[in-house]
């Protein structure tokens, strides 16, 4: 049976809530580890309007060490069997034998920071479950990416990697339809290059497939609000963050992903009011 790629509603963004089921991501590590209160995340996410959940056992922090399969599957399975008939469901994995059997759970969409490059089986997995697959850009493991930030022209390299993955992800026999593209941002990225892809994001358009982009409590936006030069915690930039839903609700992407997702809601209401007004 094939899924298919859940639609914007009327224009704007699907909201992406986010479940990290790790003891040590970025912004929320620890909080949701437990299944419980994962679930129980999962539902207030909901409750504030996410259209989508995203569910992750793997935390893709900078010197992030990767858990054993066996632990990644046992944190997730359980929080997207028991989410999975309240919103669609992405696997946030970088392994095909998770977003197998996640997907045979009731997920709806594979979403892999790796693009496919972590596990060689994972684009033959995807093409065969026929699921609707995020690929992100990616230069490797997070245990090292912060040293992999070396680019000509940022937004120009990144497309170009990108673009590489599409046509080889599409050449393993994922549907055009069911691929949706992500510039990557913290990911082997300064924060400098973060705000540079983030002002080319129109060029990435060009790649002919939706877009989600993930910016929500990323460092590059710790001196956003900052009146002392101090990075604002990362639990303490939603704001910075809606600000940047603005952005890309302007830009048209797909999809948002994102921790708080009330404000983000918010943001996207806003973009589409402005338009309604404007057509
Ligand atoms: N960022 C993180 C995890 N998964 N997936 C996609 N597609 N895009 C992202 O930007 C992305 C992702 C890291 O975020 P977190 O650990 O702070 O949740």
């Amino acid at each position: 049976m094939t899924l298919r790629l859940p639609t914007r509603p009327s224009g704007r963004p699907l909201v992406m809530g986010v479940v990290n089921v790790t003891p040590d991501s970025f912004s929320d590590g620890g909080r949701f580890f437990d299944l419980d209160a994962a679930v129980a995340h999962g539902r207030e996410l909901v409750a504030q309007g996410a259209d989508l959940l995203d569910v992750g056992g793997e935390s893709t922090r900078p010197g992030a060490q990767r858990p054993s399969e066996h632990d990644e599957l046992a944190r997730v399975l359980p929080v997207v069997e028991a989410l999975a008939d309240l919103a669609p469901i992405s696997v946030d994995t970088m392994r095909a034998g998770v977003a197998r059997a996640c997907v045979e759970a009731g997920a709806a969409i594979v979403n892999d920071v790796s693009g496919g490059l972590a596990d060689p089986d994972m684009a033959s997995a995807v093409a065969a479950l026929q699921v609707p697959y995020v690929a992100m850009h990616w230069r490797g493991h997070s245990h090292d990416m912060q040293t992999r930030t070396q680019y000509d022209d940022v937004v120009a390299d990144v497309l170009r990697e990108l673009e590489q993955r599409r046509d080889a992800l599409l050449s393993a026999g994922i549907d055009p339809s069911l691929l949706v593209l992500d510039p990557g941002l913290g990911f082997a990225k300064t924060a400098a290059q973060n705000w540079t892809v983030l002002a080319g994001l129109d060029r990435f358009a060009g790649l002919g497939q939706p877009l989600l982009v993930g910016a929500s409590r990323k460092s590059f936006l710790a001196q956003v609000g900052s009146r002392d030069g101090e990075p604002v915690p990362a639990d303490e930039r939603d704001a910075a963050t809606a600000a940047v839903s603005v952005v890309l609700a302007q830009a048209g992407v797909w999809a948002i992903r994102v921790h708080e997702v009330r404000s983000t809601v918010a943001a996207c209401d806003v973009v589409a009011a402005l338009e309604r007004a404007r057509a």
